[in-house]
This record gives C-alpha cells, structure tokens and sequence, in this order.
C-alpha cells in the first residue's frame, strides 16, 4: 500500500515489527515470487533455480514481480536457503519438482571439511542483487532471509527433502558433539547470508526454520535453539527486525522467539490469539492465513482474513501472511483480493 514515507526502514512493515502504531496491517506471503505466476514461469523458463537465484537481473526481476502485482507491503529476496551453501562450496542442486538435493550427505565428522565458512566476498552477486532491488523498491522494504542452521542440517544430512527427518535426529542423539559442530558451522553461513542481505540494504530479515516443528521443546532448547540465536546474532545493531518462522512450531513459539526474534511467525495450526498468550505477549506475531484456504470460495475466505486481522490487533505487533508459502496452483488474482481486504479492514 503506497505510503508518503519513503525510508523502507521506517515503514509500516518495519514498524508493525517493532511492535509501533500503524495505520494499517502490512501484509506480504511467503513464496509470494515463484510458481503462482505466469510471469516467473516465463522469465525461469530454460534456466535452472540456482542459476536464477545467483543472476541479478533475474533476481530482481522476479523479487519484484508480486510486488507489482499485488500491492504487497514488502517484497521478499528471491533466493533459496541452501543458496549460501553452495557458495560456501557445498556440491548440490535444487532439482525442479523435488526440491534441493545434496550429492553426498553429512553423516560423519569428516564431512565438516566440505562445509567452509561462508565470507561475503563468496556471494557479491547477492550484494548486488539486493542493491539493484532497494533501488527500484523505494519505500517498499526488502526482506532479506536465510534457512536456520535445524533446517538446513536437515537437507545436508538427509541430502534432501525428508517427511521423519530420520538421519538428522540419528545423528543429533547419536552424536551431539557432531552436531553441535555442524549446526555452529551453519549458524556461521546463516547469519553472514543474512548480514549480507541488511548490510546491502534490506530493511528487515526472516530466519526460516521450516521443518524444526518435528523436534520437541526439550530438544529444541539443547539442540537448536543455541544456534538459531547465534544466526540471528548475527544482525545485531543493523537496525533490521528479525522474523524467525518454523511450521508446526505450536510448541516451540516462546522458545523461537526467545533465540533472538522481534516477530514470531505463526502457522496455520496454532490460533494466533493463541499464540499471543503462548508468547506471553511479548512478540509482534506474522501469519497464518492457511495457503489452502486461497482455493475456498471468498466468501468464508473473507471471513477468515478477517478474523485474522482482529486477532493481530490484539498482539504487539501483526504482519499479515500465510502460514506457510503459497501453494503453486494458486489463483494469484485471489492474493491480490486478499491483500485488498487486509488493507481495506485493518485501515485506521
Ligand atoms: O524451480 C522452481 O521454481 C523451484 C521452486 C523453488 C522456489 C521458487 C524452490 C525450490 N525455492 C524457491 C524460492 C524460495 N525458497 C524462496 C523465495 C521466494 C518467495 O518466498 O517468494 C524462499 C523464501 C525459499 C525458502 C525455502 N527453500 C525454504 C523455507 C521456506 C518454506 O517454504 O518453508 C525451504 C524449506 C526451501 C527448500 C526448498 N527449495 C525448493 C523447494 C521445492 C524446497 C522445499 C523442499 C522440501 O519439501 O523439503
């Protein structure tokens, strides 16, 4: 929604995050650029996705898509989170219709000597990419992101997409030491992709931790939330607010917001009035739209938003979202409708 302000760092996003008035909920998706669009189909056409994610002109193109489109409140970097692996030297691909597969697993100590730190010279197409996009953007912020040091565990040590995440928890019981290297070394890769990303101007950042819904708390606390604290630490004193999202993380909301976050991300299993209390208030909350209802006809669509809506304004703070990406058969027409209606209701 246009604004006459014009610092991105100070708009209505940023300040819904740091738990300030707003004049209305700012709202965005996750995977708002992607498969949804006919123009992203079009411009991927022939090039693989992470040559995509490392060329600027198609990052660029494509970050700033459904912002065109839907009058979204931020748009969000079109890159993948095993993005910063690779240019730390980790052999994988993201192979269409699977997802990101890794060519050997990491299974054993002396896998950490495939795994470098991460320096920024590694990555200056991300730089950028991030300073073209501020450029275009305007007022309109920019989130930059990264995977989790959990999440991204998880795609090494399986070497790809996993429902039971069975080799991840083998090793993270098995041998904690092991893991606790490992994760340390993904904290470092997490936090310096993300430091990239605000130091090249993103106004705010989000950490995904997608799959550690599968951990409980206990675990969640000795195994990861240490490292998740670390990667977030790393923004420390660039002024960027820290979104940290996981999905099935009912469990874990406190906890995740206490590694270092500003807003929890909420998904769609968890009420976010619920999630208030569970966070104690502390928290500005995103979400939770679930990205299944986008196929609902409007009518008890619009009454979800809604309800959505009132319950955001009762939490410290409320972004807009979905509670997890969007699903690739959406109507994007539908997102732009919703969009509307956030805008339209929350106005004040
Ligand atoms: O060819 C293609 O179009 C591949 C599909 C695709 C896209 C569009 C992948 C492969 N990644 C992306 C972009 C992407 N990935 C974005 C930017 C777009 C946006 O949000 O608008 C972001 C933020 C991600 C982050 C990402 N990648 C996450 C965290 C978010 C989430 O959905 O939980 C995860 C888990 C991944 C891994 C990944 N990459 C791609 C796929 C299909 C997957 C999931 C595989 C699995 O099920 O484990």
């Amino acid at each position: 929604m246009s604004e006459t302000i014009v610092d991105p760092r100070n708009s209505v996003l940023v300040r819904a995050a740091r738990g300030e008035e707003v004049p209305y909920t700012p709202v965005w998706f996750m995977r708002q650029a992607g498969r949804s669009l006919p123009e992203y189909r079009k411009v991927r056409e022939g090039v693989g996705m992470l040559e995509s994610c490392r060329r600027p002109d198609l990052v660029t193109e494509i970050t700033l898509q459904p912002v065109r489109r839907h009058d979204v409140d931020a748009a969000i970097f079109f890159s993948d989170i095993v993005v910063p692996l690779a240019a730390a030297g980790v052999d994988l691909d993201i192979v269409a219709g699977v997802g990101p597969v890794v060519a050997q697993p990491f299974r054993a100590r002396a896998d950490l000597a495939r795994l470098p730190e991460l320096t920024p010279d590694a990555v200056p197409d991300i730089t950028e990419s991030v300073k073209l996009l501020t450029a275009e953007l305007g007022g309109t912020p920019l989130i930059g992101f990264a995977g989790a040091p959990f999440t991204l565990a998880s795609y090494l040590v399986e070497g790809g997409p996993s429902k039971n995440h069975e080799n991840t928890k083998a090793l993270m019981y098995g041998d904690p030491e092991l893991w606790n290297d490992l994760c340390a070394r993904l904290a470092q890769i997490s936090g310096a992709f993300l430091r990239v990303q605000a130091e090249a101007g993103a106004s705010a950042v989000q950490l995904f931790d997608s799959w550690v819904g599968n951990l409980p708390l206990a675990d969640y606390l000795r195994f990861v939330q240490p490292h998740s604290r670390q990667a977030l630490a790393a923004v420390e004193g660039l002024e960027v607010p820290k979104i940290h999202f996981g999905v099935g993380t009912g469990e874990l909301l406190s906890a995740m917001g206490e590694a270092g976050a500003d807003v929890v991300g909420v998904d769609f299993r968890v009420d976010l009035d619920a999630a208030r209390e569970r966070t104690g208030g502390q928290y500005a909350l995103q979400g939770n739209l679930d990205p299944a209802l986008l196929f609902a006809p409007w009518e008890p669509l619009e009454a979800k938003v809604d309800e959505i809506v009132a319950a955001g304004r009762r939490a410290k703070g409320h972004i807009f979202n979905l509670g997890h990406g969007v699903l690739p058969s959406t109507d994007p027409d539908v997102i732009t409708r919703v969009v509307a209606r956030v805008h339209e209701i929350s106005a004040r």
